[in-house]
């Protein structure tokens, strides 16, 4: 199996978000096969979708895997299970997502996973941090990751200090 480079989105409004994103890439960075290769600045914003929930704690992470998609989504299901995730409503606050946004330069369209993950080239709180990350990149299917970000509003996005 090849290696290749993922991108994972971290977002958590409950229950001290800055430490479920620290505990969470701590987590991803000791699975077996993977290497952390860059993590983004905590970024800060309001919630898309219901707005009766507080603001979220976003960040993107890099790393390096041989593990396969499917696997990898199933470890990073068992880190926000760890991390006490309930899913109370759909849209609704959560202690910890974790989204598998790229996978090298791979596409899928399965029932359990879609890459580029759905809604990238519309959220701020994904594609900012994503830019500084990783600005020369290019998403399959969508152009260039400089294009998207050009497009997209901040909506009220905040770098963190
Ligand atoms: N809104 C923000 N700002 N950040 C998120 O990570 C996030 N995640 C979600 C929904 C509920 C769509 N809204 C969000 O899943």
């Amino acid at each position: 199996m090849n290696h290749c480079i993922a991108y994972i989105g971290l977002g958590s409004n409950l229950a001290n978000p800055i430490k479920q994103l620290n505990t969470a890439r701590a987590a991803i960075a000791a699975l077996a096969h993977v290497t952390e290769l860059a993590f983004s600045s905590f970024y800060h914003s309001p919630p898309l979708g219901p707005q009766d929930q507080p603001d979220y704690v976003n960040a993107v992470m890099a790393i390096e895997t041989n593990v396969p998609a499917l696997e990898l989504l199933a470890l990073l299901q068992a880190i926000e299970q760890q991390q006490g995730r309930v899913r109370l409503s759909r849209w609704g606050a959560r202690t910890l997502d974790l989204d598998m946004l790229l996978y090298g330069e791979h596409t899928f369209q399965l029932p359990a996973l879609v890459v580029p993950h759905v809604g990238i080239a519309e959220r701020a709180f994904v594609l900012y941090p994503l830019h500084e990350i990783a600005p020369a990149l290019t998403i399959p299917g969508l152009g260039t990751l400089a294009d998207l970000v050009a497009h997209c509003p901040p909506a009220g996005l905040k770098k963190l200090a």
